[in-house]
């Protein structure tokens, strides 16, 4: 019996780090460029982990312990990109693509990405309606958007961040899977991206779309995180 409720116990365990996830691919011309190429591989790349704590610094782009750099990937404006995970997502929540411009003169593998630097450049959120709430982001492997045609020339930073909302009713019960790319953008245009958020700052942690217990009552409406995406 005793041994019975240990092994359910592990297997539990087992489950619950197999249901998280990475993304450590970038995705150009529809293709994956390899794990940790083109993405700074993130702290996790074993555990799969999630990051809880909106404030810490590992919620930019979660590569304190690697201390990672990656090759930047030449990919035009107007064209479309996107992040392969290294399993389906597999909790339901949303997912934010951000984005943040290297200052001039600045290798973006060598940025960190600090300041009022970031804007939202595609997103994936719940769909309410009937009683019931949906989460389109659960269970795709591949997140593809495209670049704005005015995005202007340069090097980015460009975050993905999935969040699992299955245990978020109390505070820090949200989990984040995060990772950064390094792009360099060509062909592009005079658009002036914004608004421009800090990561982290953008989040306290508390925002209906973040702290939301979405089993009972079922919402009916949902919040995205986040500013408003620039289309460009
Ligand atoms: C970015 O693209 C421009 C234009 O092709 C090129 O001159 C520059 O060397 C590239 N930089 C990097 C870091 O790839
Ligand atoms: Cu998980």
């Amino acid at each position: 019996m005793k041994l019975a409720s240990a092994v359910l116990a592990f297997a539990s365990l087992l489950s619950g780090v197999a249901a998280h996830y990475t993304f450590p691919q970038l995705v150009v011309g529809g293709r994956g460029t390899g794990a940790w190429v083109n993405v700074r591989q993130t702290n996790n790349y074993q555990s799969n982990g999630p990051v809880i704590d909106v404030a810490s610094q590992d919620f930019r782009c979660y590569n304190s312990a690697t201390r990672s750099k990656a090759t930047t990937a030449t990919v035009a404006a107007g064209s479309t990109i996107g992040f392969q995970a290294g399993q389906a997502v597999s909790h339901p929540g949303v997912l934010n693509v951000y984005m943040a411009k290297a200052p001039a003169g600045v290798d973006v593998a060598n940025w960190d990405g600090a300041g009022q630097v970031w804007f939202k450049v595609y997103q994936i959120s719940a769909v309410t309606g009937g009683g019931a709430i949906s989460w389109p982001s659960n269970g795709q492997a591949t997140f593809q958007f495209p670049l704005p045609s005015s995005l202007p020339s340069g090097q980015y930073l460009v975050r993905v961040e999935h969040i699992a909302l299955h245990s978020a009713s109390g505070f820090q019960g949200a989990q984040f899977y995060i990772s950064c790319a390094q792009i360099n953008v060509t062909g592009g245009g005079s658009g002036n991206p914004g608004p421009l958020v800090a990561i982290p700052g953008v989040y306290t942690g508390r925002e209906p779309g973040i702290m939301i217990n979405i089993y009972y009552p079922v919402p009916t409406t949902y919040v995205q995180p986040g500013p408003a995406v620039w289309r460009g």
